[in-house]
Parts: structure tokens; sequence; C-alpha cells
């Protein structure tokens, strides 16, 4: 029998082609636990290591450029992919990797989450040369494109920092190739992305959340789109639901290290510990809550 045909029983598949972050609440990982929380099943090919905790990125370590290849060949030779997200690659020559791939392949949705600098930390999670490739040739490879407002600034030039400039930059990246755009306003008072699509303009308008936990925002948002889009959402409706899905996540997240804490991707899955006292015993090793009762 063959395996590349996806079964008509079994989730959506999704590739991430992104860093490792050790602490997990950036990158692969993330997108990783995203993908579950969609109900979907998710593969990775790591574009660089970097060595981070809570604190910040500490050092980047760029995957050898056939490295990558190797990982997407094996991967998309095997596994039928509904969607791809494209987080931090490093440098340009694991941008041209990506774009090799992606014309190679075809796949319905790629979403591009054009990854650049961290939070915390002074690494580079993508060359200069990198950035200029991502804007020459990788942004019009893909379905749409997830920019921060430091990275719609760093893409178009354009001094982006409220609603008017955010609008402006996703105009011009449209202009630049891009068949979609969504500048994500996370860092604002009032946490508001612009979507821009087929000529349109729209803004879509969040809670602000107070807290520091906020780490992998953009991977998971991104992720979640990739997701969303891949069960068939429009990405209309697929901004909307990943926007509500990322405000959860940050509403549930918690520290778990001296720094800024990651989202929490898994809220849906999260069970109450059993009350101090009570033992109960476990089925097949599994939390009690998890299972329903034998009897
Ligand atoms: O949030 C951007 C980002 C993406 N990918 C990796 C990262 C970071 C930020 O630290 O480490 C691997």
């Amino acid at each position: 029998m063959s395996n590349t045909t996806h079964q008509p029983n079994s989730p959506p598949i999704l590739l991430t082609i992104a860093g490792f972050d050790p602490s997990c609440g950036a990158g692969v990982a993330a997108d990783l636990k995203t993908f579950v929380a969609h109900s979907c099943y998710g593969v990775a090919a790591i574009a660089a290591l970097t060595v981070q905790s809570t604190e910040g990125v500490k050092s980047v370590h760029a995957t050898p450029a056939p490295t990558l290849r190797a990982q997407l060949d094996a991967l998309a030779d095997d596994v039928p992919l509904a969607a791809v997200k494209i987080g931090m690659l490093a440098n340009r020559a694991n941008a041209a990797v990506v774009a090799e791939f992606l014309d190679a392949r075809k796949f319905a949705h790629v979403v591009l989450d054009p990854v650049t600098r961290p939070t915390a930390g002074n690494a580079e999670l993508l060359d200069a040369a990198g950035l200029k490739f991502v804007r020459d040739e990788l942004l019009k490879r893909v379905s749409v494109i997830t920019p921060n407002i430091p990275e719609a600034g760093f893409l178009t030039g354009i001094d982006v920092k409220d609603l008017a400039s955010m609008k402006e930059a996703a105009l011009r990246l449209v202009e630049m190739g891009a068949k979609a755009v969504i500048v994500t306003g996370g860092h604002l008072e009032k946490p508001t992305d612009v979507l821009c699509e087929g000529g349109n303009v729209e803004t879509f308008g969040g809670d602000h959340v107070r807290s520091t936990n906020t780490h992998g925002s953009g991977c998971t948002f991104s992720s979640a789109i990739a997701a969303q889009l891949a069960t068939g959402q429009q990405l209309r409706q697929a901004v909307i639901l990943a926007k509500a899905y990322v405000t959860k996540a940050i509403e549930k997240a918690y520290q778990i290290g001296k720094g800024p804490g990651p989202l929490n991707q898994l809220f849906r899955f999260h069970l109450e510990p059993p009350t101090r006292g009570v033992h109960e015993v476990p089925q097949h090793g599994m939390h009690p809550a998890a299972e329903p009762a034998a009897h």
C-alpha cells in the first residue's frame, strides 16, 4: 500500500521549518505544540540550533544547508504535507534551500513568519543576506507572511510604529510580491493585527493580556494560522481563530524559569492535579482524570 496518500481518518500533517529553542518556548517546539492543540500531526526540519533559556538567546548555530535540504527531502518524500510553516532560517543559504524546496514541491498552504531577532538577547536569528533573500525571493513563494512590527519595518524600510504605518507596510509587502500579509501588533497597547489580502486591508483588535509570559507568541500565531488553513479555513477566519487562540494561550501561560515564560499552547489539555491526600490509582499510567472510570 502506498503510504503517500492521506488516509481519510488521519489528521492533517504539517511541516515546520524553524529553529530549536531548548527552553521550548519558541521555534519548532512551540509550532509542534500548536499543531497538536489543533488536532494535527507535526513534523519538523531544524534550520538552526539555538542556545537559550528563558533569559534569552545566547548563541545560534545554523544547520548546514545540505543537512536542511536532506531533512526536507526525507520528510516530503515520505509524508503527505497539508501545510508548511516557516520560522527562523538563520541565513541566506538555508533560506535558499527553502525556496528551492517550495518550488519543487508546490504546497497548498505555506505560512512564513519572517523571524529576524529574538525579543530577549542580542543574537541574530536571520543574517542580513538572509533577510534580503526573504524580501526578494521567499515572500513571493508563500501563501501568507506574518511579520511583527519590527520585522515589517526591516522588510519594507518603513518606520512601522502604529496602525497607519502597519497598514502602509502591509500594502507595501503586497506590492513587493506577498500574496497576503498579516502584520501582528502584539506589542501595541491594544494588540491589533492588520490583514492585507487581495487589495483589502482589515484590522483585528484583541484584548491586551497583562503577562510577561509571551515567549513564542509569533511562532504560535503563525503555526495556528497554518493549522487552520490545513483544516480548511479561509485566511480571514484563520486569523480570527489564531488570534483568539494566542490570547488564551497567553492568559494560561506560566513562568518556567527566571525569564519570560512560554505560552501555554496546550491549555485545553490541562488537568487539575488530584487533591492532596486523595489517592486514586492511575489507570494505565495516565493521570486519573484522563480516562473514565472502569466501573
Ligand atoms: O520568537 C522568535 C524565535 C523563533 N525561533 C526561535 C527562537 C525565537 C526567539 O527566541 O529562538 C528558535
